[in-house]
């Protein structure tokens, strides 16, 4: 792929997705029953009929969703730098005004504003890059789309592909300015002949729209993880990893496993030091609110990563550092590595590192460190850094080490 129409990307790090539509009214839930899935499948773990569940769009009015207060805050509070909504999830609503089918936000609901316009010009005003999820194989309400789990023999796949899909994402790509990426998803079934149609449509319209690793049979711009999982070491290929704060996508109210603002920090940090973006999921509710918990998690790590900003976004894969130190991960740029402290200690030691330094400092402030550059009884190369006294209960911060060499220097463990 062409260095400059990833470039973005490859900088941006930290995204945020948003699963919304009309599952978010189910919430987990359809008639006293609970999912113990993925609350955006409930149609089909639950085997709605497609009449049944096509009545939620008469209930669907989110009347505290306010894309601008929303844009605003996903971008300065919480850092990320793109934000990715379903546009059309697997239960074929589309979130937007749709010429090609009735089943969408302004024809078939009380709401009746399009969605992606609003989010759209949010992203425009801040300065942030859009993209949008799009079921290309998958669509419950179409007869031809594909359905995880059920027989799709009789379907016509093409059909569906020609006459709902293809336009969809036309319209999508023509009436939305310039789309960062369209995040295809579970491409079951789609042949390589047609996800070349669905590439070549895209790339006439918007050749620079970067394509999901999950467009279908290997073909997209960048590699896709399965969800939530994290590569043990680093990739060198751009990559991106879909991943949710609690255990669904869609809203489901019974789900309160959120993780701890300090676990998402710390699974930030393994994703960019290995290379990744980290697409991180909130699911609004069919109001379009962000659940009070999520916010405070993502108001936290957001704290993290805006005071830490240069040791986050353009950062580069780091290489392997031979040992697990809790509560250290690292990034790096070019004669900068980035020693990220997420539990309290009164230095930093690093061990079997070859590096020279010209100066150490608190990302989040520019105050200088005394440290000193070793080497150990055994020969080991070692760095020391003085954490400040006033720091020595804290945890998440970060300390820059400068290199004279461009690239940390990790040494093997001897015997
Ligand atoms: C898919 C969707 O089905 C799901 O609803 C959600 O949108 C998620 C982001 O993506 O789910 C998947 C797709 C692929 C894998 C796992 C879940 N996978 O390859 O491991």
């Amino acid at each position: 792929m062409a260095k400059t129409r990833q470039q973005w990307f490859e900088d941006a790090k930290y995204g945020l997705f948003i699963h919304w539509g009309l599952y978010s009214i189910l919430a987990g839930e359809y008639k006293g029953r609970k999912t113990d899935r993925i609350a955006e499948w409930i149609e089909n773990d639950f085997d709605i009929p497609v009449e049944e569940y096509e009545k939620l769009a008469a209930q669907f009015n989110p009347t505290q969703f306010d894309a601008d207060v929303f844009v605003k805050r996903a971008k300065e509070q919480w850092g990320v730098k793109y934000i990715v909504l379903t546009a059309k999830h697997h239960e074929g609503f589309a979130m937007y005004d749709s010429k090609v089918s009735d089943f969408n936000v302004v024809k078939a609901t009380p709401y009746g504003k399009d969605i992606l316009k609003d989010l759209q010009l949010a992203c425009e005003k801040y300065g942030i890059r859009m993209g949008f999820y799009y079921s290309q194989s998958q669509d419950w309400d179409d007869p031809n789309g594909y359905i995880a789990h059920k027989d799709n023999s009789g379907k016509d796949f093409q059909k569906y592909l020609d006459e709902k899909c293809k336009p969809q994402v036309k319209e999508l790509l023509e009436n939305y300015g310039k789309i960062g990426l369209i995040w295809f998803d579970t491409p079951m079934g789609i042949t390589v002949a047609q996800t070349q149609e669905l590439i070549d449509l895209v790339r006439s319209i918007q050749p620079d729209c970067l394509l999901s690793g999950r467009t279908g049979n290997q073909m997209g711009d960048y590699m896709t993880t399965g969800d939530n999982f994290i590569p043990r070491l680093p990739y060198e290929d751009t990559w991106e990893i879909p991943a949710t704060v609690n255990d669904t996508w869609g809203y489901n109210k019974y789900d309160t496993n959120w993780k701890s603002a300090d676990h998402i920090i710390n699974l930030l940090l393994k994703i960019i030091s290995r290379g990744g973006n980290y697409l991180l999921n909130v699911g609004p509710t069919a109001d379009g609110v962000v659940p009070e918990k999520c916010v405070e998690i993502l108001n936290e790590v957001g704290r993290y990563v805006t005071e830490n900003s240069e040791a986050i976004y353009g950062t580069k894969t780091v290489g392997i550092y031979p040992y697990d130190i809790p509560g250290i991960e690292f990034t790096r740029r070019e004669n900068k590595l980035y020693v990220h402290v997420l539990s309290p200690r009164i230095r930093i030691e690093l061990l079997n590192i070859g590096n020279q330094l010209t100066g150490a400092y608190l990302v989040r402030n520019g105050q200088k460190l005394d440290y000193g550059v070793m080497r150990t009884c055994e020969g080991d190369g070692k760095i020391e850094v003085e954490i400040p006294e006033e720091l020595h209960n804290a945890k998440n911060y970060c300390v820059c080490l400068e290199l004279v060499e461009k690239e940390p220097i990790f040494e093997a463990i001897k015997g």
